[in-house]
């Protein structure tokens, strides 16, 4: 029978109404390059246990959906060449043995399954530009239509069309909130542009909100939009200037699909000389420390 394999840690948390944070390994596996990406990975994982918080980093392992991995577990995902696994995969993987680093959307089904309430990320997937023809909308979004967990990102990747991601998520049903602006942010950027109609102040807040959510019945997962600081964000111009030389190479490069994210992101990291992957990094710790106050929070109330 496939099983979730949680580690020992994880368990003890779940058991004993603990704060527990999901952790994605996509953005390790795919997202960062080596060797930031492993130091990445047991960075988010410390700066949550300074809080006193458990990580659950998610990963299949030789088919097995981890809950909460190891030290070998950690230098598997960031050294190994997995497969990008998102839900539709989970089964495959587990089936054949194999293994796979889980995206927003798998991850956020997973953790979901072993009880996790709250999950931290980079930034969610979305709509892609060119949907029209494409029709490549993530699965990150669909999956959050029925997934109830809560994630902290800084938004969407502005390589997205963010305005079509957001409408996405209205149609979905998901509640977007912003995290003390009402300013949707664009991942690398502070702000995108866009509004919301709504933001909390606190992570208190954000504990209740998901309360309220679980009583009125909703299965929907609530995304809390998490702007990196002005002081750390990337420089808008260079960052619009890069943004429209990495269209331009997949578009050259016949990229398609799933290889289109971690292509630009790539990209983007190589041709801004490593800044983007400064700002990368600086997001995701601020989303992760963010998760391990809301995740307290939802403790304390439970
Ligand atoms: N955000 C990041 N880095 C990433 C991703 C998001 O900062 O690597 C990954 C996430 O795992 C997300 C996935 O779920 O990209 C979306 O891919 P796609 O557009 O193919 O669904
Ligand atoms: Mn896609």
């Amino acid at each position: 029978m496939t099983e979730l394999k949680l580690s020992e840690e994880v368990r003890n948390a779940l058991e004993n109404n603990l704060p527990v944070v999901a952790l994605e390994s996509t953005i390790i596996s795919h997202g960062l390059p080596r060797p930031r990406n492993l130091e990445a990975a047991k960075e988010f994982e410390e700066i949550l246990r300074s809080q006193g918080v458990v990580p659950a980093t998610i990963a299949i392992l030789d088919g097995v959906p981890n809950i909460g991995l190891d030290e070998l577990g950690v230098d598997r995902i960031a050294n190994e060449d997995l497969a990008k696994a998102s839900v539709r995969d989970i089964p495959i993987l587990a089936a054949a043995n194999k293994s796979g680093a889980t995206t927003v959307a798998a991850t956020a089904h997973l953790a979901s399954l072993a009880g996790i309430r709250v999950f931290a990320t980079g930034g969610l997937g979305g709509v892609h530009r060119g949907y029209t023809t494409s029709f490549d909308e993530s699965a990150d979004l669909s999956t959050l239509a029925n997934t109830p967990i809560t994630v902290i990102a800084a938004g969407v990747k502005s390589v997205l069309d963010i305005p079509a991601t957001l409408e996405r998520l209205e149609t979905l049903s998901v509640p977007v909130v912003g995290w003390q602006t009402r300013e949707f942010p664009a991942f690398w950027l502070n702000k995108s542009g866009y509004q919301l109609d709504w933001s909390v102040d606190s992570a208190e807040a954000v504990a209740q909100l998901m309360k309220a959510q679980d009583e009125l019945g909703g299965q929907q997962g609530i995304v809390i939009a998490n702007p990196i600081p002005v002081a750390k964000q990337w420089d808008p111009t260079e960052h619009d200037r890069i943004l429209e030389i990495a269209f331009r190479a997949a578009e050259q490069a016949g990229i398609s699909g799933k290889a289109v994210t971690p292509f630009l992101l790539g990209f983007i990291v190589e041709e801004s000389k490593g800044k983007s992957l400064e700002v990368n990094l600086d997001l995701a710790r601020n989303n992760v420390s963010l998760a391990g106050k809301i995740a307290k929070a939802w403790a304390e109330i439970n």
